[in-house]
């Protein structure tokens, strides 16, 4: 049990009965384990003070019936798959090789930002002084009220169940970049995904043996206080009391009541984002939502490009794409995050501290990400995809590759037929995969040191008037283009229709504390750097033209525009000055090739009328999000480019 919420606990009259009880238990034969798990009791004993410290104040207070220590081996994932076969959670895909499908209950199937809390003593540590406590930047919540959330959830919520304990490592144990974690969690579906988005061994229990900290996470799918009439077997969970709360102070997670995705594997946005970007912080470095790819020109040069996208912007295609290009070689170290430090030589380095893509699978096929179609066929775990009469998958986008004679049952578990006009995939169903299998994984993805970063991208989905890359005039202006990021998205329910969300850096619901202290954060890194700074470019590769077609062709040919970058890498002469950035020289993009030649006067037009509006809807953002918590540097980028604009 985290020490906050341990001592809140033990002085409430849940806390004492729990304590009494696991005193009792604990006289009794203390951890029992379920039969076929039950390598994990001399563990619990073996565990190193601080780990079994968190492991029995948490049992005290969530009082599982068993405790099982994991070692992250292919036999006991074997017995955790087995577990939930028998529980009705995953069954076996017999068409590939260790594929599992999840299907979970119809209210879990996503993050939850509404519930997702940083805790911290002070509002202002954690959201600007623009917004309120709960606000687009993020939700506060004070250690009080996080003492009361948990102890009205917490005791007991694991009764009759097993509590797993999963030791983890982010990012190659070991390695300078890399964090530790330990997940408590009752799901075995957790479990079985953290082995794969994480570095799960008893190795990661050695090192915080030699006194090594650890993020303590603990999660329950939580016990609601009534049966819940819909819900599903094999998928426990409490949607109307889920929440998800972080505590930088202390590096404490607690997540109650999801079971689903960024909600349960603690590490992934939990750890690597909220409470990373408040590690970095403190540290001197950036935990970033962003891909990392290594690119290999023809003539064999290799750079290392992170880029940062809001959803729906093919984020894991960029990852893994296929370059057009004759004689580029692109290959992928991260689909999702990037956890990146100056070394001595002021040179920008990236991990990625998962190793595993959790990647969404509608729209994935052969033609838009042919290299995560090769990795995501064996030792999978899908969850609420489609499944097909022989023993495999289905989602939308996958029509063209769905054998005939074959039919469909959709997520939910019903009979699907084509043209029903209901999707057969839920639209966030996922693919949770090693990284391993992916074949254009990065010979060194896993290199302690991590690998340098040469050029940072922002990226958007725009329909209108952003050109479809410019450079950035300096970091400043780099870090004032992630601030004023925007990208077309889906709008709430009761619209449907399509808006322009702001979302800085792909960041806005990641933030571990205020944004306008991370804005000062990231422009203080051009001490750290000094000539060697990264250059950081915006790309769009969605724009539209008067009839709503797409401008660019997207996908391997994305590569074209990743050759112009790697040529500013290399100084080339091939930038021209404009209102927002440096555009590319008539003739500078490479468009040899292509099957038909994109119309580059739409796409790289600069309407004023638009850029005013633009530059007028930034700064209104920043003033009610952000307040007088925005850096001076970055106002002044914000009214130097409305000078320009003015002027052009
Ligand atoms: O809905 C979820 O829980 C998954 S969210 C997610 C998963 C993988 C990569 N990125 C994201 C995201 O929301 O950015
Ligand atoms: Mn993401």
């Amino acid at each position: 049990m985290p020490p906050e919420f341990a001592r809140s606990l033990s002085d409430s009259h849940c806390g004492r009965q729990a304590a009494s009880q696991f005193a009792k238990a604990r006289s009794q034969p203390s951890f029992c384990l379920p039969p076929r798990l039950s390598r994990g009791l001399s563990a619990v004993g073996a565990l190193p003070p601080q780990v079994r410290q968190f492991v029995e104040q948490s049992a005290a207070t969530c009082r599982p019936d068993k405790v099982h220590v994991c070692d992250g081996s292919a036999e006991e994932n074997r017995r955790l798959l087995e577990l939930l076969q028998q529980q009705g959670t995953a069954q076996p895909l017999p068409k590939y090789s260790n594929c599992w499908l999840a299907r979970t209950d119809p209210a879990d199937v996503a993050r939850v930002e509404g519930r997702t809390f940083v805790c911290t003593p002070r509002m202002r540590d954690a959201v600007p002084a623009g917004g309120a406590a709960s606000g687009q930047l993020g939700n506060w919540m004070s250690p009080e009220d996080m003492r009361a959330a948990v102890s009205q959830r917490l005791p007991g919520c694991m009764a009759g169940r097993t509590m797993y304990v999963i030791p983890f490592s982010m990012g190659p144990l070991g390695s300078p970049l890399a964090k530790i974690g330990v997940e408590l969690t009752d799901s075995p579906y957790v479990a079985c995904s953290m082995r794969v988005m994480t570095h799960v061994s008893a190795a990661v229990l050695e090192a915080l043996a030699s006194g090594e900290q650890f993020v303590r996470c603990l999660h329950s799918v939580g016990r609601p206080a009534q049966p819940r009439a819909s819900a599903r077997r094999g998928w426990p969970c409490d949607p109307e009391r889920t929440i998800i709360l972080h505590k930088p102070d202390s590096n404490e997670i607690v997540s109650y009541g999801s079971g689903y995705g960024g909600n349960s594997l603690l590490g992934k946005k939990c750890l690597a984002l909220r409470l990373g970007s408040c590690m970095a912080r403190r540290e001197g470095w950036l935990a970033e939502h962003m891909l990392i790819l290594g690119i290999t020109t023809p003539a064999g040069r290799k750079r290392y490009v992170a880029a940062a996208f809001p959803s729906a912007c093919g984020k894991t295609n960029l990852a893994m794409m296929q370059p057009s290009l004759p004689g580029y070689k692109v290959e992928c170290v991260g689909d999702d995050i990037a956890w990146m430090r100056f070394d001595e030589q002021g040179r920008l380095r990236a991990i990625n501290p998962e190793r595993g893509f959790f990647g969404v699978a509608p729209g994935t096929s052969s033609s838009t990400n042919p290299n995560a179609m090769r990795t995501i066929f064996s030792n999978t775990l899908f969850t609420n995809v489609a499944a097909t009469s022989d023993g495999g998958v289905f989602w939308e986008g996958l029509e063209s590759e769905l054998p005939e004679g074959v039919a469909v049952t959709d997520w939910l578990g019903q009979p699907w037929e084509r043209g029903s006009g209901r999707p057969a995939a839920h639209p966030n169903s996922r693919f949770c995969t090693p990284a391993e299998q992916c074949p254009i994984i990065d010979p060194v993805w896993q290199a302690p040191e991590g690998v340098p970063i040469d050029a940072i991208l922002f990226g958007g989905r725009r329909p209108e008037g952003v050109p479809l890359v410019y450079e950035a005039l300096s970091w400043r202006h780099g870090v004032f283009v992630g601030a004023a990021m925007r990208s077309e998205a889906t709008a709430a329910a009761e619209h449907k229709g399509k808006v322009i969300m702001h979302d800085p850096f792909a960041m806005r619901p990641f933030f571990g504390y205020n944004f306008g202290q991370y804005l000062a954060h990231w422009c203080s890194m051009e001490r750290r750097g000094g000539s060697k700074m990264p250059k950081i470019f915006h790309v769009n590769w969605f724009r539209k033209d008067s009839q709503g077609r797409f401008l660019w062709p997207g996908y391997g040919e994305n590569c074209r525009v990743l050759d112009w970058v790697l040529r500013r890498v290399e100084g080339e002469d091939i930038a021209l000055g404009s209102a927002v950035g440096l555009l590319p020289k008539p003739g500078s993009l490479r468009l040899d090739g292509l099957r038909e030649t994109p119309d580059l006067q739409q796409l790289f037009s600069l309407p004023k009328s638009f850029w005013a509006q633009e530059v007028e809807d930034i700064g209104r953002y920043f003033e009610q999000q952000v307040g007088e918590d925005l850096p001076g540097e970055i106002s002044e980028e914000l009214q130097a480019l409305r000078q320009r604009i003015a002027q052009m």
